[in-house]
């Protein structure tokens, strides 16, 4: 089939926070098309592509008439009669077109719906769902194993604790279906405990329960017993993972920890999450310190050893250029990849190699502000990344994703559906 793009569409729809977002679809001339929508996040990294809003009255300033004119004008203009298997070119000509280092002009949100559409429209055009398209010529496939937010907090839960994510990872699952079922038994419980407790608050952004916790610690305390409760061993087979995503309550080496009424330094930081570390069945821990504080989070990496996931969002923004310069300094072991911070699939890719080459691991994964659109679990299947984020296990924008996985696996199950081998994760070692 050929694959040429002759058109380019950009419409408004609407996400999982009731906001304005872009949503293309793009259309080659043997008859295939592919569409995508953009995502948002709350807690946001200063070295993110930038999303195109409106400003003004409508929607908190939040509208993106004028990103979805960019996909309908300039974009397309870039884009018609250039063949959209070549996902690299046509992701330069969007990138050349825009001009900007953070992508401000055209919009980010515009440009990472139209780049997910390409790659969704080559697939068709080769007849095969994204993920096996982007596989192609790798000799295993795996589903990843899910990071799932029990209790919100910090941005995504009005700061009613600091600590933004606290999630689980049932890491003794032997499959992915299996890790979604363990997963929905502690969510049941977690929830059964904070209503006994009179804890209970509704939900968070991301579909987590939204805790009247009263201190950061509570929260964890309130995991392992939801987690036993559930009937599972903590650390052995369902163990926790957060995103601290200190730079939401720090900056300059000083950071606010209202649920616990402390200010502390880099330094106090550290420490109190090292105890947590110590006492609490934890196995990853992403931007422990904030964006602006790397010889803090180099130190932390260090004292935490190799055990443990350190997982960098702020921190690097998914771009190939800042995991190399954490990577050089020890800043990390682990990237959080998000097609939207980097604004084309192109980049993304880039990161993640750039990843794999510093022998760091990598988690694919959602955005707080989020839609129906699947193509995360796509790209995680398709790129081999073992682990994939994206929020709790309540919500349809969140089970969608967790449900596209599970046809995947359907899909797969000749070669089983199985999350790789217990031993291959990185609890010791790294992906
Ligand atoms: C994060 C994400 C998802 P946001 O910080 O990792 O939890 O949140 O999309 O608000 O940046
Ligand atoms: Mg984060």
């Amino acid at each position: 089939m050929t694959a040429e793009i002759i058109a380019v569409k950009g419409r408004r729809v609407w996400d999982s926070r009731g906001r304005p977002t872009v949503e293309a679809e793009v259309h080659l001339s043997g008859g295939a098309c592919g569409r995508a929508i953009a995502p948002a996040g709350a807690s946001v990294g200063s070295g993110e592509a930038v999303d195109k809003r409106d400003g003004g009255r409508a929607f908190g300033g939040y509208d993106v008439l004028l990103a979805v004119a960019a996909v309908n004008g300039e974009i397309a203009e870039a884009l018609i009669g250039h063949d959209a298997r070549d996902q690299a070119v046509a992701d330069a000509l969007m990138i050349a077109c825009d001009g900007t280092v953070d992508k401000s002009r055209l919009g980010g949100n515009a440009m990472v719906a139209t780049s997910m559409a390409i790659a969704h429209a080559a697939a068709c055009a080769e007849n095969m769902p994204l993920w096996r398209y982007l596989a192609k010529g790798c000799d295993e496939i795996f589903l990843p194993l899910p990071e799932v937010q029990i209790f919100g907090g910090g941005a995504h839960a009005g700061r009613r604790v600091d600590v933004q994510d606290f999630m689980v990872v049932a890491v003794g699952a032997r499959t992915y279906e299996q890790s979604l079922e363990w997963t929905a038994e502690v969510y049941r419980a977690a929830g059964t405990l904070m209503s006994e407790a009179g804890l209970m608050q509704g939900v968070a952004d991301e579909g987590g329960f939204w805790p009247a916790f009263g201190s950061n610690e509570q929260a964890l305390d309130f995991l392992v017993r939801a987690i036993e409760l559930a009937g599972f061993a903590p650390g052995d087979e369902v163990a926790i993972s957060l995103d601290i995503a200190a730079s939401d309550f720090g900056r300059g080496g000083r950071y606010r920890l209202a649920a616990d009424d402390r200010e502390v330094d880099s330094d106090g930081l550290s420490e109190m999450l090292l105890s947590w570390l110590a006492r609490y069945p934890i196995i990853a821990i992403e931007d422990p310190l904030g964006e602006d504080d790397p010889e803090a989070m180099a130190r932390f990496t260090a004292a935490a050893g190799e055990g443990i996931q350190i997982v960098c969002d702020d921190f690097i923004c998914t771009s190939a250029g800042k995991i190399e310069a954490a990577a050089a300094i020890g800043a990390g072991n682990t990237a959080l990849i998000k097609p939207n911070q980097a604004g084309t699939l192109t980049e993304t890719k880039a990161a993640l190699d750039a990843a794999r080459l510093a022998g760091w691991g990598s988690i694919v994964s959602a955005r707080s502000g989020e839609t129906e659109d699947v193509t995360i679990v796509h790209l995680a299947v398709g790129w081999g990344v073992k682990q994939l984020k994206v929020g709790s296990f309540a919500r349809s924008e969140r089970m969608a994703k967790w449900n596209e996985g599970l046809r995947i696996a359907e899909a797969l199950t000749q070669g089983g559906g199985a999350l790789p081998a217990r031993q291959s994760f990185p609890w010791g070692q790294r992906l």
